[in-house]
C-alpha cells in the first residue's frame, strides 16, 4: 500500500449536474442587449448554466459587461462560462470557460483556472472528440449539427448521425450539441445522444420573450 496512486478522473460528476437540457449563449449582435441583460432574462426563464460569447466588442467592454451579468448570476446558482477568453474568466472568477480547437489548449486553462472550473471544448467530428475526452475538461461540445448563420466559417454540418456517433464513441462523457438547434429539431439532436443543447439564434426568435422562450425549451424537454 505504500504506492497509493490517486487518479483523478475529469469530468467530475457532480459538474455534470450543472447542465439542463438547454445551454443558452448570449448574441449581443442578434438581440441589442447586453450580456448583462440576456442572462437575466435566461434566468428568468429557467437557465442553469449560461455562456458569454463576444466576437464583436473590445475586451475591455466585453470585461465589464460580463461583470455585471456575473454580480446578477452570483445572486443565483447560476454557473456563467466565458467563451474564448481565458484571461476574462480569470478576472471575473466566473465558473469556468469554453474554448474551441484554435484556442488556449484545454490543459493550460486547467492549470490556470484550477480543479473546480468548468471546462469546455469545442469538436467537430469523432476524431476530435475522441482526442478531447482525454483532456481535463468536464463537457465537449459537438457540432454545427445543422447549418447556422450565427458563427462565421462554420465547421462542416455532422447532422443527428454525428451527434449518435460521438455519443456512441465517448461512452458516457457530457455531450453538448450546437448549431442550428431549434425548438423542432431540439429533442431529435437529445435522442441521439447530446445531455444538451446549445443555443443562439432560435432562442432569440422573440426579443421581447427570451425568458418565455427559454421556458418553453425547458418544458419540450421534459416530456421527452
Ligand atoms: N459553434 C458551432 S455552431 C455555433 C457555434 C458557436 C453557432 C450556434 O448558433 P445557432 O444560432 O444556435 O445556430
Ligand atoms: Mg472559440
Amino acid at each position: 500500500m505504500d504506492n497509493l496512486i490517486f487518479i483523478i478522473h475529469y469530468p467530475l460528476s457532480i459538474k455534470k449536474m450543472f447542465f439542463t437540457t438547454i445551454y443558452p449563449i448570449t448574441n449581443t449582435k442578434i438581440t441589442n442587449l447586453s450580456h448583462a441583460e440576456q442572462v437575466e432574462k435566461m434566468i428568468d426563464g429557467g437557465a442553469k448554466i449560461i455562456q458569454l460569447r463576444e466576437k464583436h466588442h473590445a475586451p475591455k467592454d466585453f470585461y465589464a459587461d460580463a461583470k455585471k451579468a456575473l454580480e446578477f448570476a452570483r445572486k443565483t446558482s447560476v454557473k456563467i462560462i466565458i467563451n474564448d477568453r481565458l484571461d476574462i474568466a480569470l478576472a471575473l472568477k466566473a465558473d469556468g470557460v469554453h474554448l474551441g480547437q484554435d484556442d488556449l489548449p484545454p490543459e493550460y486553462a486547467r492549470e490556470i483556472l484550477g480543479a473546480n472550473a468548468i471546462i469546455g471544448f469545442s469538436t467537430h467530428n469523432v476524431a476530435q472528440a475522441l482526442e478531447a475526452v482525454k483532456l481535463p475538461i468536464d463537457y465537449i461540445a459537438i457540432g454545427p449539427v445543422f447549418p447556422t448563420k450565427t458563427k462565421s466559417n462554420p465547421d462542416k454540418i455532422v447532422g443527428l448521425e454525428g451527434v449518435k456517433q460521438v455519443r456512441e464513441a465517448i461512452g458516457d462523457f457530457p455531450l453538448v450539441a450546437i448549431g442550428g438547434i431549434t425548438l423542432e429539431n431540439f429533442t431529435d439532436v437529445l435522442n441521439a445522444g447530446a445531455d444538451s443543447a446549445a443555443i443562439i439564434s432560435d432562442l432569440f426568435l422573440d426579443i421581447d420573450n427570451i425568458a418565455k422562450r427559454m421556458k418553453i425549451f425547458l418544458d419540450t424537454s421534459k416530456v421527452i
